[in-house]
């Protein structure tokens, strides 16, 4: 019998770390995953995730965010002197939209509560500083110095390569079929085999459902496109990663250019995928490169064409935040999901969370805000 003290379900952003922190303080633990990651099949491709902190999406957030950060640049410290690759790069984020906006009032009311480093801007400051960016005269943004972009592949494979040191085992290329509790513990049943563990922690995104079908969970497509920017566009000139909302509520994130060549994308709109198949590559939509277009015409016409295109998957909730809760009445099955297309950024800390709920730690966060009564409360209510 193959047994663990934890079974990871799911080694991608959050997983990989869950499975570092947790082999780290001393568990013994498998990681598992249906393919080989970091791979191009879930949330956590293309190079680059926004890290910031004034959140838009509610203060809820910001005390998960403060330790984010720590552990972010801590492994970005301890990469430095193994394989040196990039980790974090702390250049600036711009967060903007029309000034009465709901994403940047609740942005500034979280950065006021936690005391967060940010400064508040009106178009036409921003245009001195960035004129590269065309803000309308009615927008304001907050921009965030200390925030920056963090390298998605790269942590993955950092936070792989140090769970081997410590010993986690892996279980790649590894479908898992159910995962069921008993008095003993978990029974992970997978294409290699049937896995025992004292406690497991489901951090599945898109497809999650195939193992457990009635999470509020919904599949989206979502794309994002590369495009051809000077060295204006480079944080070597001072150009901030940003996220743009607009006065219809259509969101928009994009990256400093690197090697001229700027990331831009649609943050949400509900393009559900009812199964695999419906994950069709960038392009083959016109709304794929119309929306994107449309979007730089608008606030940053000199980017020019695109280079480069990639799809990729949300597993989104209906109110756009994320799960972190137990799935079953012994407390044994850990659920991070439903992240929404904003969680990357805050894998390091759902993994040291998960790694406190295997160890039987306390979790020194109010996680109540992410739980999963609350869809049950909306249906009653
Ligand atoms: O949360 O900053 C973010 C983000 C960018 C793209 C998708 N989400």
């Amino acid at each position: 019998k193959k047994e663990y003290d934890l079974i990871i379900i799911g080694t991608g952003s959050v997983g990989s770390a869950a499975g570092y922190y947790s082999a780290k303080a001393g568990l013994k633990v498998l990681m598992v995953d249906e393919f080989m990651p970091p791979h191009q099949h879930g949330s956590h491709h293309g190079e680059t995730r926004i890290m910031r902190q004034a959140y838009g999406e509610g203060d809820e957030y910001v005390p998960m965010l403060l330790q984010a950060q720590k552990l972010w640049l801590g492994l970005k410290d301890y990469v430095k002197h193994t394989s040196g690759i990039p980790i974090f790069e702390q250049c600036g984020v711009l967060n903007a939209g029309p000034s009465n906006a709901l994403f940047i009032t609740q942005a500034i009311k979280s950065a006021n509560k936690y005391a967060l480093e940010v400064e508040v801007k009106d178009a036409k400051t921003c245009k001195k500083i960035w004129p590269e960016l065309q803000l309308p005269e009615n927008y304001s943004a907050v921009y965030e110095p200390n925030a920056g972009v963090l390298f998605c592949e790269n942590i993955i494979e950092s936070y792989l390569e140090l769970s081997k040191q410590v010993e986690a085992e892996h279980a790649f290329n590894c479908k898992v079929f159910a995962v069921e509790t008993s008095e003993s513990g978990v029974q992970v049943k997978t294409s290699q085999g049937d896995f025992f563990a004292s406690k497991a922690i489901v951090t599945a995104g898109t497809w999650v459902r195939e193992i457990f079908p009635n999470l509020p969970i919904t599949p989206i497509r979502r794309v994002f496109a590369w495009h051809q920017a000077d060295g204006r566009f480079s944080y070597l000139n001072n150009f901030p990663a940003f996220t743009i909302e607009d006065e219809h509520g259509e969101a928009y994130y994009g990256f400093p250019a690197v090697d001229n060549a700027l990331k831009i994308g649609k943050h949400i709109e509900w393009e559900i995928m009812h199964s695999r198949e419906d994950r069709v590559p960038f392009g083959s939509k016109i709304s794929d490169g119309s929306a994107l277009l449309k979007f730089l015409k608008r606030f940053l016409p000199g980017v020019g064409g695109c280079l480069m295109g990639k799809s990729c998957s949300y597993d989104m909730t209906s109110d756009g935040h994320f799960i972190i809760d137990t799935l079953d009445e012994q407390k044994k099955i850990m659920l991070i999901s439903g992240l929404s297309g904003h969680g990357f950024k805050f894998a390091s800390v759902l993994g040291e969370i998960g790694s406190s709920f295997a160890r039987n730690e306390p979790i020194p966060y109010d996680l109540s805000f992410f739980s999963l009564k609350r869809f049950t409360e909306q249906q009653k209510g």
